[in-house]
This record gives structure tokens, sequence and C-alpha cells, in this order.
């Protein structure tokens, strides 16, 4: 039956043969460099590249908006520092793969006959989410990283998205070519002439320095020996008051004069026996604490500076929250999304977080949070909220 209608796909095909004008034409690709096997080479690469890239995309995403199900450690405190900047360095890495891989096999789609068979045009349509979902992600993941928002939606949410469809559609891609790939780089190379050899070695090579490049030209956002070289990289780990690079300023955030209120209290509320309001004086007349934790931002930039304040926990017990208690964090910031945090249970009674009043043995500048803010051990930047005005105990 299958073989059957096979035939009569062929024999269709056949008929049509007047159809294959221009890249449809055989021979109509004349470079030697779209071969098979620099196909399933760069294919192997991205594959390794967008695991990566998927998993500890996921990750972040789990640890900012966590299921029940879900627990993130407050230890090791820069974990989130490492899985975070692999993301957006294999993100970046990706990108000269990925053209790369498309150049060497675009001929492909003008392939005669286009389709053979059921399994065949599934193949084939999958591609369609998949080459446009990888090319989706990686340019909103570069336009984020770099602040410039042309899409008119949120960005976590359509980059999310895209990642389960390419994933979806790349688990089809590798089913499908699995087989092939295994064969054609399982075998002896074919012979090479001395000029195929020196082309495919200068294209491969080009991809591999490019990649390179944008590596080293990125990574010392996050590795403090290689910032000088970061010149791609949007922030610089030394660049910014007080040694630390700024994301959201005070203006930016509209606190400018309510984080300078001299009636400034930090406010402690829900599930307490006794809720505080504390004012500057009183926060400093309590037990401080110092930490060394970097700011690891979503964006793949992080800073380590020395911390110094007050033990969320210590404030807990002083007003009497349960062992358990969970905690959300508020900002003195009238809106935006990034004005509230949540500390688990684990990282609310961790040692190392803190509400500090103090960064690198200065008081905190207006822009990293006067007159305080949230910081602890394992946390995304973005979950290390300034101007900090009310705890809530749940
Ligand atoms: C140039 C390439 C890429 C860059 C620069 C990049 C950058 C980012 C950034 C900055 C975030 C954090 C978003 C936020 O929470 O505000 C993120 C999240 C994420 N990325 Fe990427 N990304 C890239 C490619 C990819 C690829 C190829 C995949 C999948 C294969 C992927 C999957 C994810 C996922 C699942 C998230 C979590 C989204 C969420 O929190 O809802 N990314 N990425
Ligand atoms: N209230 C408030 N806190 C915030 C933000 C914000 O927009 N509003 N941005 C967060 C982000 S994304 C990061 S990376 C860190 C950066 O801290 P820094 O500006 O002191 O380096 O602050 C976090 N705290
Ligand atoms: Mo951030």
């Amino acid at each position: 039956m299958v073989r059957k209608s096979e035939r009569d796909l062929a024999h269709l095909w056949g008929r049509l043969e007047k159809l294959r004008q221009g890249p449809l034409r055989a021979g109509a690709f004349r470079s030697e460099l779209h071969t098979q096997r620099i196909g399933a080479l760069l294919g192997i690469a991205l594959g390794v590249s967008f695991s990566i890239c998927f998993a500890t995309g996921l990750l972040s995403h789990l640890i900012q908006q966590p299921p029940a199900w879900f627990e993130w450690p407050s230890r090791p405190a820069g974990l989130y520092r490492i899985t975070q900047g692999l993301h957006v360095f294999t993100g970046l890495v990706s990108i000269p793969l990925l053209l790369g891989k498309l150049w060497a096999v675009y001929p492909r789609l003008w392939m005669w006959p286009p389709i053979t068979g059921l399994l065949h045009l599934v193949e084939r349509v999958s591609l369609v989410p998949l080459v446009a979902g990888s090319l989706f992600l990686v340019a909103t993941g570069l336009f984020n990283i770099a602040y410039w928002y042309p899409f008119g939606f949120f960005f976590p949410t359509g980059h999310y998205w895209a990642a389960w469809i390419t994933v979806g559609a790349l688990i089809v891609h590798i089913g499908a070519k699995i087989v092939l790939t295994t064969k054609v780089l399982g075998r002896a190379a074919p012979p090479e002439t001395t000029a195929q050899r020196s082309s495919r070695r200068a294209f491969l090579s080009t991809i591999a320095a490019t990649s390179g490049v944008v590596l080293l030209t990125t990574v010392g956002e996050t590795l403090r020996p290689l910032s000088r070289l970061a010149v791609l990289a949007p922030r610089r780990p030394d660049f910014g008051p007080q040694d630390l690079p700024v994301n959201k300023s005070a203006a930016g955030a509209r606190v400018l004069e309510v984080a300078r209120d001299p009636g400034y209290r930090l406010a402690i509320e829900g599930n307490v026996a006794r809720p505080l309001q504390l004012s500057l004086d009183d926060l400093r007349a309590l037990a401080q604490h110092e930490a060394r934790l970097p700011i690891a931002c979503v964006e793949g930039w992080s800073v380590e500076a020395t911390w110094r304040g007050v033990r969320v926990r210590d404030l807990l017990a002083v007003a009497g929250a349960p062992d358990e208690a969970s905690v959300g964090v508020e900002s003195l910031q009238p809106s935006g999304l990034y004005r509230r945090s949540e500390l688990s249970p684990a990282h609310a009674h961790d040692r190392d977080t803190l509400l500090a009043l103090e960064v690198n043995r200065m008081p905190l500048h207006i822009d990293h949070g006067f007159p305080l803010r949230l910081i602890g051990p394992n946390r995304p930047g973005v979950m290390q909220t300034k101007w900090v005005s009310k705890l809530v105990v749940a």
C-alpha cells in the first residue's frame, strides 16, 4: 500500500519534471561545501550548544517562576552565575554555527523530488518551526542582552515558548537524521582534491574562529580578567558606580525622592507575631553581617562584590516569623515587573541573605538600591530587589 503510493508519487514528480527550473535544476548549487559531512558536523555542534542553552534557559525560567515541585537551593552561591553565563554564551556561539549550518544545507530545500512519502513530508514540514524558531531565539536573545526591544511582546514569554517549539522540532529533526549522521561520519571521508580540502578547512575554521571571537569579546562581562576584551558586551563588570554596573537606575525606577526621604521605614508584616517599622538607624543598630556575593544578571553579566547589612533571618526572628516562612520583598519602586521578588524558605534563612546597607565598604549608591537592597546567594539579578521598603512574610 505504502509502496504503491510512493510509486505513484514518484510517477507524479516524473511528470512534473518541467517544473525543475532555477534552484530546482540538478547541479544548481556548485559549491563543494554543501556536503552531508559538513552538514552533519555542524549539526552535532549545534545540537550540543542548543541542548545546553535549552537546559540552562529552562532552569532560569523555573527559578524565576517556580512550580510547586521545584526548589532552587541557596547554595552553591555562584551556581546561577555559571548556568546563566552558559546560557548566554552557548546562545551567542550558536549564531555563527547556525548561519554556517543553514548555508551548508540550504540547497536541500530545493531537492528533487521535494516529497517522497509521508514521513519525509513530516520531516520537511518540521524544518519550518526548527529554522524559524532557531533564528527567532538567537535574534530575541541577542536583542535582549543588547537592551533593544523592537518587538511588541514581553521578551521572556516569547523566547520561552519559541524554545519549546524549536526543541520539539529539533527532536523530530534529530530522529530523522541520526542514522544518516552516524553513517556519514562513521565512514572514511571521501577523497578530496587539494582545492576542496582547503576550502572545507577555510569554511569550518571561519565558523570556529567567529564563534571564538564572539566568546572572547563577551565572556569578559562575567570573567573579570577578560573584562577588557569584552568590547561586544553591553555591560562591563568594572564600569559603574562603586565598581558595579547598574541595570535599572534610581531615576529610571522613579525612586529618587522616596529613596532619600528621611521618613524612610522598612516594614515587616504579614504572618508575624510582631509587625515592625524600622528606620535606617534602627537597621544600623542591629547585628551587621558581611558576605562576598555576585550579582548575576539574567543577561549573562555578573560581578562579585562585598556586601554588608542585616541578615533577613535575624529580622524574621525579631518579628516572630514561623521557621518555614517565605518572604515577599517589595521595593519603593511604584511599578514595574522587578519591584518585588520572593525568598523561598531556604533563601530567606541562608546566613548570607542580607538586606544590604553597604557595598564594597561604602554606603549603597542610590543606583545600587540605597537605602536598602536585597542580596542573597545563588539568585538571578532580577531577584536582588533594590530600594527595599517592605518584607511580607507568608
Ligand atoms: C543568542 C542566543 C541567546 C541569548 C543571548 C539568550 C538570552 C536569554 C536571556 C537573557 C534570558 C533571560 C530572560 C529573562 O528572564 O529576562 C533567556 C531565557 C531563556 N532562554 Fe535564551 N538566549 C539565547 C538563545 C536561546 C536558545 C537557542 C534557547 C533554546 C534552545 C533558549 C531558551 C531559553 C529559555 C527556555 C529561557 C527561559 C525563558 C523564561 O524565563 O521564561 N535561548 N535567554
Ligand atoms: N526594584 C528593583 N530592583 C531591581 C531591579 C529593578 O528593575 N527594580 N533590577 C534587577 C536587575 S535585572 C539586576 S541585574 C540587579 C542589578 O543590580 P545593580 O544595578 O545594583 O547592579 O538589580 C535588580 N534589582
Ligand atoms: Mo538583571
